[in-house]
């Protein structure tokens, strides 16, 4: 007689379950049927269907989070695409201020009076800046510089959202220099960072993206 192994086809998905079809239908497990309930035979296939639709839907929603990943802006030549998850923060007064890249902006109470949004990361934008030089070096300086507009946070009281612009400039390591809210709950933070040292961004290509 021909050995098992060699007869048995490649299962894809839930292994198990297409096997027990597999044996049902090749006489090597008993079809117990009794009247009015499902057959061993239709039992087996269904949870082969159920399992392989759940891989399916799985495998769906991985590309669809790849895909979504695919067309977010990380920057000229997706400079922050390393920094995503990073956080960076500094003490100024009652508060701590929490920089995570491409994430959240966030002021948190020294005093115990817990978290505020100040807002989600929704988008690379360029601005001119026009600081004075400071002594240790942590100025914007003036020039075009890449600015993180963070959105959509907590409700200001009688207010709009708050938001928050991240003005970067280029530095040794990562670095949140200073929080300013020059208007209620539109919050502005200067952060050094080494990722706003990379070389001028080069014209869009077209197709760049189709020959991935
Ligand atoms: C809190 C902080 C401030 C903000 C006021 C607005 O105190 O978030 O930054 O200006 O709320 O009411």
């Amino acid at each position: 007689m021909q050995k098992v192994e060699a007869r048995l086809p490649a299962f894809v998905g839930d292994g198990l379950a297409q096997l027990r079809v597999w044996l049902v239908q090749n006489g090597l497990l008993a079809e117990t049927a009794r009247s009015g309930s499902e057959s061993a035979l239709v039992k087996a296939a269904r949870e082969a269907v159920e399992a392989a639709q759940r891989d399916f839907d799985q495998q769906v929603e991985a590309l669809r989070t790849a895909k979504e990943d695919l067309a977010k802006d990380y920057g000229p030549q997706d400079i922050f695409r390393a920094l995503r998850g990073q956080c960076t923060s500094t003490e100024a007064g009652e508060y701590t201020y929490e920089l995570c890249w491409l994430a959240a902006a966030t002021q948190k109470s020294n005093k115990g009076h817990g978290d505020t949004l100040m807002g989600t990361f929704a988008a690379v934008d360029r601005a001119l800046a026009d600081d004075a030089p400071r002594a240790d070096g942590r100025s914007l300086g003036s020039g075009p510089r890449l600015v993180l507009r963070y959105e959509n946070g907590q409700g200001c009281w009688n207010g709009p959202l708050r938001r928050t612009d991240v003005w970067l400039a280029c530095a040794d390591k990562d670095e949140l220099w200073r929080v300013s809210e020059a208007e209620k709950c539109v919050y502005r933070m200067e952060v050094g960072s080494p990722a706003a040292c990379e070389p001028e961004p080069a014209p869009p290509d077209a197709h760049a993206k189709d020959e991935l």
